[in-house]
């Protein structure tokens, strides 16, 4: 299955996403169908883990949407179960250095870039071995993408993006504000500043960037930014929009 998302992103595309939190996949599909470009699985804040992200992306198979999995952490064993199990894009938390971006690089490739193990004849990456040419292709048909949300990931961010492998640099202006001393206040100019920073950085480096929406720009002006992929809301925020309004309308009778 191609990577639709990674040959947007080459082309220059600008992609819509969407974040799931429940790991139901019903909703997977849902956005899928609705016409999201890609959509992340949460597995730090949500519910799901392995068997919940292969039924999701199963879910997706039946459209143009490629299923990106928001890793807890960066634990390389993890990683590599999910990319096994046909992930195509990852999304790793918390990143602050280039040693953290380049060990999550490793643990996914293939010898002589990485460390990944060879069980390609039976994982379901490889179309449980009917690929024959998966190993060649494995490497570059993921897209690894990395999380820069705090005050020393900032500082770090020319040499986080520099690391070979990284194809996103994903800004999360939410824990960057956190980090910053000033949780939830993303509008505030000390975090404008910090993400101006790091637009900066990344853009001399030429990787592209991604992030989910903010208070005062569109999703225009972020693609103009330089942003190849927003991410927003999520079937629960879509759902609690729906019941609270359909709620409030009903008890207004
Ligand atoms: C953040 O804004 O901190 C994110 O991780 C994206 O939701």
């Amino acid at each position: 299955r191609p990577n639709r998302l990674k040959a947007r992103i080459r082309a220059g595309e600008p992609s819509f996403g969407t974040w799931l939190q429940s790991a139901e996949p019903t909703f997977a599909e849902m956005a899928a169908i609705a016409g999201f470009d890609f959509i992340i699985m949460d597995e730090e804040h949500g519910a799901g883990a392995l068997e919940a992200a292969v039924a999701t992306m199963r879910a997706a198979a039946c459209t143009e949407a490629t299923v990106m999995i928001r890793v807890p952490s960066a634990d390389p064993v993890y990683l590599r179960r999910l990319v096994d199990a046909g992930a195509q894009a990852l999304l790793v938390p918390m990143v602050e250095t280039a040693e953290e971006a380049r060990a999550i690089v490793e643990a996914v490739r293939y010898p002589p870039h990485g460390r990944r193990g060879n069980a390609n004849d039976i994982t379901r990456s490889s179309s449980y071995g009917m690929v024959p040419d998966y190993y060649a292709r494995a490497d570059d048909s993921l897209l690894i993408v990395v999380q820069i949300e705090t005050v020393t990931a900032v500082e770090n961010a020319r040499a986080i993006a520099e690391v070979d492998g990284v194809d996103v640099v994903f800004i999360g202006p939410t824990d960057l504000s956190g980090s910053a001393g000033l949780p939830g206040q993303t509008g505030a100019p000390e975090v404008e500043a910090l993400i101006a920073r790091t637009v900066e950085a990344v853009r001399a480096v030429g990787k592209p960037l991604a992030t989910v929406p903010r208070a005062g720009r569109t999703h225009q002006q972020l693609f103009d930014e330089g942003y190849c992929f927003v991410a927003s809301g999520s079937e629960i925020y879509f759902y609690r929009r729906g019941v609270e309004a359909l709620m409030a309308e009903w008890r207004s009778y």
